[in-house]
């Protein structure tokens, strides 16, 4: 069904690990905010059974806007929103949406991104960082993390964007159908860079809307040390590369070998 207010089909993406505790909030609020938008869980087999709780609320959500994909093992934020892109591809939405389960990126918010893209935009990114965004209860480290990545990204990369390692984006179908999603390998925050930089890169209308980021308040973040070491050498190795002319005009990376 398309939003009566946008003349697009959207499906919210919501990867989760161990979010037993916030998956029931996250979606009523979903609905409450955007009614028409379609919501895809996408879990990893979490232990404490989250998606056993999405099943549940796919099957008594009368108007079958709620859909979950069973993952087999913990293989991470980047694989998990692949696997979901492809899916709401496949099954002919015209927007898809990364949202968290924890409550960080709101859905009272969505509104935001997709009037911007439906003005046009090919690509909105939910940004902590341009005027009128803003992070609430986020611990100083992580704070600190986080803007200090941006600022190497930007200055690895030249790109322009203020916040390109945030997780609340919505995409119109065209660009993850050019970006070529399935060579993207990185997890993580470099997944959200990986992504938002091929789409610039490719020509795409890429706009920024401010966003209030709140910290989870229940559950356990999943960043790892990895995750900061992984983001570290990948983006290096894309902004040398791109310095160096290296990188093909579409936007996607050569491939190797
Ligand atoms: N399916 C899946 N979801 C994940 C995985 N790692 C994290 N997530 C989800 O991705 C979202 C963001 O993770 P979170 O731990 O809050 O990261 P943070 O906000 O950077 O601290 C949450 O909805 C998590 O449940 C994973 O390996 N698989
Ligand atoms: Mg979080």
């Amino acid at each position: 069904m398309t939003n009566p207010s946008y003349p697009f089909r959207v499906l919210v993406i919501i990867p989760t690990y161990n979010e037993a505790e916030n998956i029931t909030t996250i979606i009523s609020r979903l609905q409450a905010a955007q009614p028409e938008a379609h919501v895809l869980v996408v879990d990893d087999n979490s232990p404490d059974g989250t998606g056993d709780i999405a099943d549940r609320l796919a099957a008594e959500d009368a108007a079958d806007r709620i859909h979950v994909m069973h993952r087999t093992e913990k293989n991470g934020l980047g694989g998990a929103y692949i696997a979901g892109f492809h899916w709401g591809l496949d099954n002919g939405y015209d927007v898809l949406v990364e949202m968290d389960a924890d409550g960080s990126h709101a859905p009272e918010q969505l509104h935001r991104l997709l009037d911007a893209l439906n003005d046009g935009a090919d690509l909105v990114c939910g940004s902590r960082y341009v005027p009128g965004g803003s992070t609430v209860n986020w611990p100083k480290r992580r704070e600190i993390l986080s803007r200090g990545g941006n600022i190497y990204s930007r200055l690895a990369l030249g790109s322009s964007l203020r916040d390109i390692t945030g997780g609340y984006n919505a995409f119109r179908r065209t660009a993850l159908e050019t970006i070529d999603i399935d060579s993207v390998e990185s997890q993580g925050y470099c997944f959200q860079v990986d992504l938002k930089w091929r789409t610039v890169r490719a020509g795409f209308d890429v706009r920024e809307v401010p966003i209030t980021f709140v910290e989870r308040q229940i559950g356990e973040s999943k960043m790892s040390g990895d995750i900061v070491r992984e983001a570290l050498v990948k983006v290096t190795v894309w902004g040398f590369r791109s310095r160096l002319g290296l990188d093909r005009k579409d936007g996607n990376p050569v491939r190797q070998g």
